[in-house]
């Protein structure tokens, strides 16, 4: 069997659905082998949109998003995405081609300044990386990089084939498996430590971040939380680790983004038990977060332990098995002894957020957009898709419910990251609705990706916020260098007719009143819909407005 055949038998191996990428000359053969296979390959319109897809395919479906991409260009075009998915942990299994190995160093087709430039640059933004360099290492090195690829932090592999080991016969023992490498768990010790603890404290409140989406735990968190009476306060990434009303969700916890009483609450508790969060710049405010209580650090990554805040106690595991374990312990104990008095926060102070801002342009209030979209995905499970700008800063305001997921780039933060991941989001969940909510500027950079969707019948709603200029950016710009525009205003053209004459539904919103028939109509379109919103950009999102200010 040749190593191309053998690649597409792994892929069915592992239950493998998707392969996004694009063909190139050095990956024929394994493109030819997926003909004869189940396996769907979605051709993209660009490379980067492979791994924006792959990486929401995996956080959606908690496995790997696979991309197979040709050498050099090919390689090269899935960079970007690729350090997204690292820095916000999701799991890309990558295979990019290399050139003919008995060719390197002639100067050969898509050959770069060395054999090697491809790993070293894939080095830096993954958790592995490997060459496979001969018929008789494919068994064991993909394997491997498999588990890898599945075990502990999702994070991307990046796995490289000279063209030449494809046409390769492969050697070795066909049967070799790897056990499977659970997550880490917390010990007994470690269990019992943190109960004394939680027993002895009065005010504790508990910190979630997107590890908790990540290993599932949102059930866990809740049950949790609720038969304690922990409040929860969330990061960015963790924002659907609980449902908005969730009469014990506080919100944000981040100074600048949420509520001051939210900020007392975390500064005041005894007793701080973070788990799945790196506590990065956004998740705290830029660092302004106190903490003065004990802190409890939960992570599957060691790594991000006493980085930014020195914690009394580190516990290395998933989110999901710390908590369906400290739960079960819980359960056998007599509960009372861990019960807590919770104050709800004083809801005259937070009722802020039910005012709608309007808009003063007479054009629509994102706002208003925000709480149409909340109110039509009302009890559906739906999953809505962020992206750099704005869009993500107004998403943060949506309410959100069980089955509902938010998922938009707050780490690392590339535009053009909605489109395709909303892709992926309805791929890995065909019966959610995918609302995918994007700023003018970053459409430009992957909308091309509707036509993948209308192709493969993909049905997504895609928002874009039309304001023809990076309004995020002109924001600060208004703060800091005196209103001076430079270049942050955009060329754009008609969303809603370019998607009318290439297969789609496009819809033109320029008032508030028009969204909810407007959001109607593309929740019934059995298509791919896109709504373009003449968006008043005056309106500053409440997480900005403090910074503005
Ligand atoms: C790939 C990439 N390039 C540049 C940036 C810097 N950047 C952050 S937000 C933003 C503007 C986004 O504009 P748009 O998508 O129109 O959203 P808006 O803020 O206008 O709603 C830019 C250029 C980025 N985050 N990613
Ligand atoms: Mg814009």
């Amino acid at each position: 069997m040749k190593v191309s055949e053998y690649i597409v038998k792994f892929l069915e191996k592992k239950d493998v659905t998707y392969v996004f990428g694009i063909p190139g000359a050095h990956v024929l053969s394994v493109y030819d082998e997926l003909l004869k296979s189940d396996i769907q390959s979605i051709q993209v319109t660009h490379e980067q949109s492979a791994g924006f897809m792959a990486d929401v395919y995996s956080r959606v479906s908690h496995k790997p998003g696979v991309i197979l991409t040709t050498a050099g260009p090919g390689v090269l075009n899935v960079v970007n995405a690729t350090a997204q998915a690292f820095v916000e942990s999701s799991a890309l299994f990558i295979i990019g081609a290399n050139c003919k190995k008995k060719l390197w160093g002639k100067g050969c087709y898509h050959e770069l300044k060395t054999p090697d430039a491809q790993m070293n640059i894939f080095n830096q933004i993954t958790k592995f990386s490997t060459r496979i360099f001969a018929g008789d290492e494919v068994i064991q090195k993909m394997e491997n990089a498999y588990a890898i690829c599945c075990e502990g932090r999702p994070r991307p592999i990046f796995l490289e084939i000279p063209e030449d080991v494809f046409e390769e016969d492969v050697k070795g023992d066909f049967n070799y498996n790897i056990k499977k490498v659970e997550n880490p768990k917390p010990s007994e010790s470690e269990v019992n430590e943190f109960l004394i603890k939680l027993k002895s404290s009065k005010s504790p409140i508990i910190i979630s971040g997107g590890g908790v989406i990540i290993s599932a735990a949102q059930d866990e968190l809740i049950e949790f939380s609720k038969k304690l009476n922990v409040p929860i306060t969330t990061t960015i990434m963790g924002k659907s680790s609980c449902p908005s009303l969730f009469e014990y969700n506080l919100g944000f916890c981040g100074p600048f983004f949420s509520n001051p009483m939210v900020i007392n609450r975390v500064l005041n508790s005894d007793l701080v038990i973070a788990i799945g969060t790196r506590f990065d710049e956004l998740a705290t405010g830029f660092f302004t977060l106190k903490i003065q209580g004990k802190l409890i650090h939960v992570d599957i990554d060691p790594s991000e332990f006493n980085k930014n805040y020195s914690c009394d106690m580190a516990i290395c595991s998933d989110a999901k098995r710390f908590l369906s374990i400290v739960l079960n312990k819980i359960n056998q104990n007599n509960i009372n002894e861990y019960k807590k008095v919770f104050l709800p926060l004083d809801t005259k102070l937070t009722s802020d957020s039910n005012k709608k801002l309007p808009s003063i342009k007479n054009k629509v209030s994102p706002d208003v957009l925000i709480s149409e979209i909340g109110k039509c995905f009302i009890n559906k499970e739906s999953i809505f898709v962020g992206d750099a700008g704005n869009s993500s800063s107004w998403l943060l305001g949506l309410q959100i419910q069980k089955n509902q997921l938010i998922i938009t780039p707050s780490g690392y933060n590339s535009m053009g990251f909605s489109v395709p991941g909303a892709i992926g989001a309805k791929l890995a969940s065909p019966n959610s609705n995918v609302i995918c909510l994007c700023g003018d500027g970053s459409f430009l950079m992957t909308g091309l990706e509707l036509l993948t969707a209308i192709a493969k019948k993909i049905k997504i709603i895609c928002i874009v916020l039309h304001d023809k200029e990076y309004n995020m950016l002109t924001i600060f710009q208004d703060k800091n260098y005196g209103g001076r525009y430079s270049d942050t205003f955009i060329n754009t053209f008609n969303f809603a007719e370019f998607i009318n004459t290439n297969g789609g539904l496009g819809i033109l919103v320029s008032k508030d009143e028009d969204i909810t028939l407007a959001l109607k109509k593309a929740s019934s379109y059995e298509g791919v819909s896109l709504i373009e919103v003449m968006i008043d950009s005056d309106l500053v999102p409440p997480i900005l407005s403090k910074l503005k200010n």
